[in-house]
């Protein structure tokens, strides 16, 4: 069963939010699109408590984009963001969410952060993701949002390793850093993943 799983398109990763990713609100009219081509299509929402700590301003003296030791992790300070119930954690205005049948949220716990819609990035706690997904049948699952260096790549990821075959639509996705993005981009190809445009899909 083909998925689509929309990662974390939130105003706040738009340009103009707390963390915008450049041209990330270019691909919402794709997604919106493509959705009436999948059987199942799933989002995930990043949705921290304020004070999180992978916000900057939760640590003394903490500058944003810097990376710091978290329990063990390294950890990128971030601007606030996605602070729960707030317009930045919202959706993005356009996004079609009428076919969105399940939403799973991360970022939850306060003392360490989520980037994989799978599990938290010490993968302490599931979000029951894998498990809602097998009992869906849902296998090839497709991926799109935000930010392809991050969230998007962290979850490809984490569906690569829990067995699940996985395809990235690169023209769906925008990078906060395109270095990164290119790296992330070999890994996930490195790992069985696919890289695809939205052109390509064939259903
Ligand atoms: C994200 C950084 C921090 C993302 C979320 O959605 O890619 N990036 N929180
Ligand atoms: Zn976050």
């Amino acid at each position: 069963m083909k998925t689509l799983i929309l990662i974390d398109v939130q105003n706040d990763f738009m340009p103009g939010g707390a963390l915008a990713v450049p041209e990330g609100d270019e691909i919402v009219a794709l997604i919106n699109e493509l959705q009436s081509e999948f059987d199942l299509v799933i989002a995930t929402q990043d949705w921290h408590p304020a004070g999180h700590a992978s916000f900057a301003s939760s640590h003394e003296a903490g500058k944003e984009f810097a990376v710091i030791k978290l329990d063990g992790l390294d950890q990128v300070l971030w601007p606030d963001h996605c602070v729960q119930n707030t317009e930045g954690a919202m959706f993005h205005p356009d996004l079609k969410t009428s076919r969105i049948e399940a939403i799973f949220r991360k970022g939850t716990d306060p003392k360490i952060d989520s980037y994989s819609g799978f599990y938290d990035n010490a993968h302490l706690k599931s979000t029951g993701l894998a498990g809602y997904l097998r009992e869906k049948g849902a296998s090839e699952l497709y991926f799109a949002g935000l930010a392809a260096d991050y969230c998007v790549y962290f979850s490809i990821k984490d569906a690569l390793n829990e067995g699940f075959d996985c395809w990235l639509i690169e023209d769906a996705t925008r990078a906060l850093n395109q270095e990164e993005f290119e790296k992330a981009r070999i890994d996930i190809l490195r790992k069985g993943g696919k890289v695809i445009r939205s052109a390509d899909l064939e259903f």
